[in-house]
């Protein structure tokens, strides 16, 4: 890398996690795998802590794995913004700081400033990918993730590949032992983990897990679909071993896990319910079959989204597999009868899991984000 050693990343924690998920995971590999000098400016340090259990909420400077994390106050003063970085990366359009925009203004040269946009498989994202648009008298850069080559492709370390690689099924046995409770797994069951906003479909989906002809294991970390579980109604009363058992399911409620953790137990399922923009994206590279709960928009926005990830997803898939995935993906986020569709899905499953292999080895043609991001901005400095 030229002169471009020092990069900033401002994040703005919009709702839950995925926005701090996403720029941590960003930062640290910049760091890690290019040796960059990375602050990561966050405005919500108590929503960081609860995927970082490291990260102390009351600081307003601290270190994680060679990054340096700042407090993005309400107020920035200039003092607090002090010399602007030479790369500047505004995630998911939060606005920069007026004290740092005067901060890149009075640099000798302009830094590079990109706006890193939300994950979308709409075809518009390609012609928008890399634009610059003037602003403040500098040039901000649009770099949007996506799903093909003419876009920056997805987030992934080779740290979590590394380790992922290593994960195999004795480790999953053993890092699901604490969680699964003392009885043996029925031997059909299957290992499906939940992470979802509250689904209007939820309920009535585990009512008819309870009666489905095979077992369900469910691991359902602490969070809103947790709190959304109607137990009572549903006749779950939980064993002294922490597991609600009743007919076919088993539901095995987690703690908030930190995002290392969170990945392992997405490597350790066989299918993932996953939600928002960086669970989905881990699902993806976890190789497994996953069902994504996408966060909801005004106008229904979302349901395109939702469809136009799943035309490229669902493309090579044979018809009874691609209907098996489309119905529980939409009655999943449009409360559709989930009773049927689980039966269809299940019926397919060693048709998707082998389809989510090839989908993941397809996205590490496209190259990773960060790297895609480097090259990028190497090619912006004179
Ligand atoms: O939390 P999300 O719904 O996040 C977001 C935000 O709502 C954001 O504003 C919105 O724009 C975006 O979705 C689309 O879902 P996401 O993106 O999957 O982020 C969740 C993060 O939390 C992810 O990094 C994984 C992590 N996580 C843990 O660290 N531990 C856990 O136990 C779980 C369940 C998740």
């Amino acid at each position: 890398m030229k002169a471009v050693k020092d990069w900033a990343i401002f994040c703005r924690v919009v709702d839950n996690y995925g926005d701090i998920g996403v720029c941590w995971r960003l930062a640290r590999q910049l760091s890690a795998e290019f040796g960059l000098n990375v602050t990561l400016w966050v405005d919500d340090l108590a929503s960081f802590a609860r995927i970082r259990p490291e990260i102390a909420p009351q600081l307003d400077t601290q270190m994680l794995e060679g990054v340096q994390v700042r407090h993005w106050p309400a107020e920035l003063s200039p003092s607090q913004a002090g010399s602007a970085a030479a790369v500047v990366i505004e995630a998911f359009a939060c606005e920069l700081p007026a004290a740092y925009l005067a901060a890149m203004r009075a640099r000798p040269t302009p830094p590079v400033w990109l706006n890193l946009e939300y994950l979308s498989a709409e075809d518009w994202v390609a012609g928008c990918h890399c634009l610059p648009s003037p602003q403040q008298g500098m040039a901000k850069y649009f770099f949007f993730p996506g799903f093909t080559a003419q876009t920056g492709g997805l987030p992934s370390e080779a740290q979590q590949r590394s380790a992922q690689a290593a994960w195999n099924d004795t480790a999953a046995r053993r890092w699901l032992a604490p969680y699964v409770g003392a009885q043996a797994l029925p031997d059909d069951a299957l290992l499906v983990s939940l992470f979802a906003y509250e689904p209007a479909a939820l309920n009535p989906w585990l009512a008819s897990l309870i009666t489905a002809p095979q077992a369900t294991v469910l691991l359902v970390p602490e969070g809103r679909v947790s709190a959304a579980i109607d137990y009572q109604g549903l006749g779950l009363e939980q064993h002294p071993d922490g597991v609600y058992r009743q007919g076919q399911l088993w539901l095995c409620p987690l703690p908030m896990l930190s995002q290392d953790d969170y990945d392992r137990l997405l490597w350790s399922c066989d299918v993932n319910f996953v939600r928002g923009e960086d669970s989905f994206v881990r699902a993806q590279w976890a190789a497994k079959p996953l069902i994504w709960h996408i966060y909801p928009q005004d106008e229904g926005a979302h349901l395109e989204k939702l469809a136009a990830f799943l035309a490229l997803y669902l493309a090579q898939l044979p018809p009874a597999a691609r209907a098996a995935v489309q119905g529980m993906m939409d009655g999943w986020n449009t409360d559709g009868d989930l009773a049927t569709a689980w039966g269809a899905y299940r019926a397919q499953y060693p048709t998707l899991a082998e389809h989510a292999r090839q989908w993941q080895q397809s996205l590490r043609q496209l190259g990773d984000l960060a790297t895609n991001l480097v090259r990028f901005v190497e090619s912006k400095v004179k």
